[in-house]
């Protein structure tokens, strides 16, 4: 289901992609306005205003929204409307916003989100958290005013657990458990599975996940929480047809992620930094299958009334010794043990249910799969940028 097989499934929905501008955000507007959405995304500038103040940048050259946003209607002849809005300080616009645009579903990724920033001081710390836990409470209260029905599909985090699932696969969301009356009965109780973040940045995707729970029961609000892993992989159907419309690729220490600074490491001739030991488990899914992912959740919106539904975003776990050994493999790479910066299990397992997803028709895509291309598509965006900021060609091994 891509933006090329252009079947307008979507059209008379018209969906709210909050943090529209970010790296999940824009390729999920291009997807629903490609397959006939209205969209219309709502973004503050804070993450370019991060990049700005912490010294980093994409490796990809972003142009500013509008101008995204402009080269979208010349090469697809849809529109996207946009506003600029703090979504964690004016609430009364967002309840406007919400009132006036009736949508049919809203994505909400408009958080911080990278978790080393949220610990490197007290700073990060309190901005991820009151920025976090602000958009989502003020987005569900804006909501319930706005007397606004769309499907809120939030992005959650798979972290939330922490890194370990005691030998048996993470649930979705819920874990059956049998308590002890004082009368010595057993009670049965569905309780959301307890989370143990190891990040503030995850805490705030575990305070976001009880906010939901709590706006579901009590308000009847239909919302789906989207448990996602690392996502990795850079152009999407849509974003590659116009070098304006390029997603942004992060792979500083602060917000690239593993799998972006193990492949620009390779290709800059440096070796991979595997933090510690190596042995810690994650969870990985590629962008085109967050994609897919979005649009099979909004096909299939939870009912008035359903509690929170919960679902693992995620196509493999890996560890990062076996992802490193992989890039290494396909580029030919050195591997350099590094002491780990983070406060992190230094190994743990990591089994994840997915079949939710799966069931609804995911049919997800692995590193096997898809890491060679992706060595491919970096090689293409990075020819034109070779002489600014990379000495050397990837060679495939
Ligand atoms: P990103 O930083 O690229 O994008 C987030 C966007 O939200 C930015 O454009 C930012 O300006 C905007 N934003 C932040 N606070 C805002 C506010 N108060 N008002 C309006 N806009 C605001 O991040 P991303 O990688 O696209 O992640 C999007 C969401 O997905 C996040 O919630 C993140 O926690 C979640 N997630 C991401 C990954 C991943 O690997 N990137 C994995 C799991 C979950
Ligand atoms: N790592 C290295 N070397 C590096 C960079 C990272 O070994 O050069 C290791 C880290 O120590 C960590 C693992 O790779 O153990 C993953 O780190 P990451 O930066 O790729 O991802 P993480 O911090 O987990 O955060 C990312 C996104 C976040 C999302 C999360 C999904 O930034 O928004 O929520 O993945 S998860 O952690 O599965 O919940």
């Amino acid at each position: 289901m891509k933006g090329g097989d252009v079947l307008p499934i979507l059209t008379g929905e018209s969906v709210l992609v909050l943090g529209g501008d970010g790296f999940c955000g824009w390729p999920t507007a291009l997807r629903f306005s490609a397959l006939g959405a209205h969209v219309t995304i709502v973004d503050n500038g804070s993450r370019r205003a991060l990049d700005t103040t912490l010294g980093i940048q994409s490796l990809t050259e972003i142009r500013s929204l509008p101008e995204r946003i402009a080269a979208w209607k010349t090469i697809s002849g849809r529109k996207i409307t946009s506003r600029r809005l703090d979504i964690a300080k004016d609430y009364a616009a967002l309840v406007e916003l919400l009132t006036d645009l009736k949508p049919t579903t809203i994505i909400h990724f408009a958080e911080q989100r990278s978790a080393p920033y949220s610990m490197l001081s007290s700073e990060g710390a309190r901005y991820s958290v009151d920025n976090n836990i602000r958009t989502t409470h003020n987005l569900l209260a804006a909501m319930v005013e706005a007397e606004c029905d769309a499907h809120l599909m939030h992005l959650g985090t798979i972290g939330i657990y922490g890194y370990g699932s005691a030998g048996m696969q993470l649930p979705e969301g819920y874990a059956q458990v049998t308590l002890h009356g004082s009368d010595g009965r057993e009670v049965e109780r569905e309780i959301l599975y307890p989370g143990e973040p190891v990040s503030i940045y995850h805490m705030t995707k575990q305070l976001d996940q009880h906010l939901c729970a709590f706006y579901a029961r009590h308000y009847g609000l239909r919302i789906t929480d989207l448990h996602q892993g690392i996502v990795w992989g850079t152009q999407t159907e849509e974003t590659r047809q116009d070098p304006r419309l390029v997603n942004r690729f992060d792979h500083d220490a602060v917000y690239g992620t593993v799998v972006n600074r193990f492949l620009v490491q390779a290709f800059e001739g440096k070796p991979l930094t595997v933090y510690g030991s190596g042995r810690q488990t994650r969870a990985f899914i590629h962008i085109e299958d967050m994609l897919t992912c979005f649009i099979l959740a909004s096909r299939t919106p939870p009912a008035r009334g359903d509690r929170v539904r919960i679902l693992n975003e995620v196509s493999e776990t890996s560890s990062i010794n076996a992802l490193a050994d992989r890039v290494a493999a396909l580029t030919g790479a050195e591997i350099a043990h590094v002491e780990n910066p983070r406060e992190e299990p230094e190994s743990n397992e990591f089994a994840v249910d997915r079949k939710k997803l799966a069931n609804m028709g995911l049919k997800a895509h692995t590193f096997d799969d898809m890491l060679g291309a992706e060595v491919e598509a970096l090689t293409e965006i990075l020819s034109g940028r070779r002489q600014r900021t990379l000495p050397s060609q990837l060679k495939l091994a």
